[in-house]
């Protein structure tokens, strides 16, 4: 039985050695070490043995047990390294390479003009008012000078929302203004207020006109308020956007809620205001304005006359269009990056 148990050894240890795999280790282990392997075969049959050759067979089949447990020990422990290293070099980081460039957005030219246009108002003294964009009827017309079945309703359609017991009374504002009358609701004057926000109007779109475009309304009314005040305003607005040598002009208009109501037009940027491709004529028309209409402060509760104020009404869109060349509004909601990224 010992040289049964030093051939097993011999056998084994040679049979380790050629394991080359996790796989072909545990298939040792089972051979050799497990419930049927060959080693704990012959210790089962040590009890079958005369008393007196059992200690010295049981200390020998003792020291190969201990022997193949350290030989597979340190063979596990190889393979642990091995599968180690493997891993370590799978997931190498190579430090040295440049990092990944993280993907940044841009501001979206409409924010970006309306930012720059809230904060030139700002600096004068106006402060920023937001309002809904579901409005009463109330607010986005009558309120406005603009009575139900007059023709100057003609000059806005918008979409109406459902609405049981009040129908055609809700809808979709046309322009900021309805929150002008909001805050002159709230607050006796003075009041220096300008209003940013969507608005929606009911038309076909092509390359100038869009369902829906931002606007910046403006309102100051306050005690000997004039038409000089209204010019000094947009001038300076019109200089601080556009650059400081830039003309003005200012003609007739038509608004229901102002009288008297005017264009106003800077001198243009790109040729200097003799006419270019971008201008035509030399001008560049920007906003609407006027001094507000007596019945619209009348409606809110203020005497007109002791107060009277100004008023102007921005498009964000177009401004964004001249400043930096768009041909067509629709761009700004179509949510093409190529275009979008532009505006870094
Ligand atoms: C109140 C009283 C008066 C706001 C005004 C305009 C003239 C105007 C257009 C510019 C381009 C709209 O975006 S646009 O299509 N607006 O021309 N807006 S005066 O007048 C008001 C507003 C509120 C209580």
């Amino acid at each position: 039985m010992i040289d049964q148990l030093a051939e097993i050894k011999a056998r084994a240890l040679k049979d380790l050695a050629a394991a080359d795999d996790a796989e072909a280790t545990e298939a040792w282990r089972v051979a050799y070490l497990g419930k049927k392997g060959q080693l704990t075969t012959v210790l089962r049959q040590l009890g079958a043995l005369p008393p007196a050759e059992r200690p010295l067979v049981g200390q020998k089949a003792n020291e190969v047990k201990v022997a193949l447990e350290l030989a597979l020990a340190a063979r596990l422990e190889v393979e642990r390294r091995v599968a180690l290293r493997r891993a370590a070099e799978a997931e190498r980081v190579d430090v040295t390479l440049p990092g990944r460039q993280p993907s940044l957005g841009q501001v979206h030219p409409t924010t970006r003009v309306l930012k720059e246009v809230l904060d030139s108002f700002a600096a004068m003294g106006f402060q920023v008012a937001e309002g809904p964009d579901v409005e009463w009827d109330y607010y986005n017309f009558e309120a406005l000078n603009i009575p139900k079945d007059h023709p100057a309703r003609d000059m806005w359609d918008t979409f109406y929302v459902q609405s049981k017991g009040r129908p055609g009374e809700i809808l979709l504002r046309t322009h900021t203004s309805p929150n002008q009358v909001r805050v002159m609701e709230k607050v006796r004057p003075p009041v220096r207020v300008v209003v940013p926000g969507r608005v929606y109007r009911y038309e076909a779109t092509d390359a100038t006109h869009e369902s829906e475009f931002f606007q910046v309304e403006g309102l100051a009314v306050d005690k000997n308020v004039t038409m000089a005040d209204l010019k000094g305003v947009l001038s300076a607005f019109a200089r601080e956007m556009f650059g400081a040598e830039r003309k003005v002009r200012f003609r007739c208009d038509y608004f229901p809620f102002v009288e008297p109501g005017v264009e106003m037009a800077i001198s243009c940027f790109q040729c200097g205001g003799v006419g270019c491709r971008l201008c035509g004529n030399g001008w560049l028309e920007i906003m609407g304005a006027g001094m507000v209409h007596p019945k619209v402060l009348a409606g809110v509760g203020y005497d007109p006359s002791v107060y009277s104020g100004f008023a102007f009404g921005i498009g964000v869109e177009r401004i964004a269009i001249l400043k930096y060349g768009i041909d067509d509004i629709r761009l700004f909601y179509a949510n093409d990056l190529r275009f979008l990224r532009q505006f870094k």
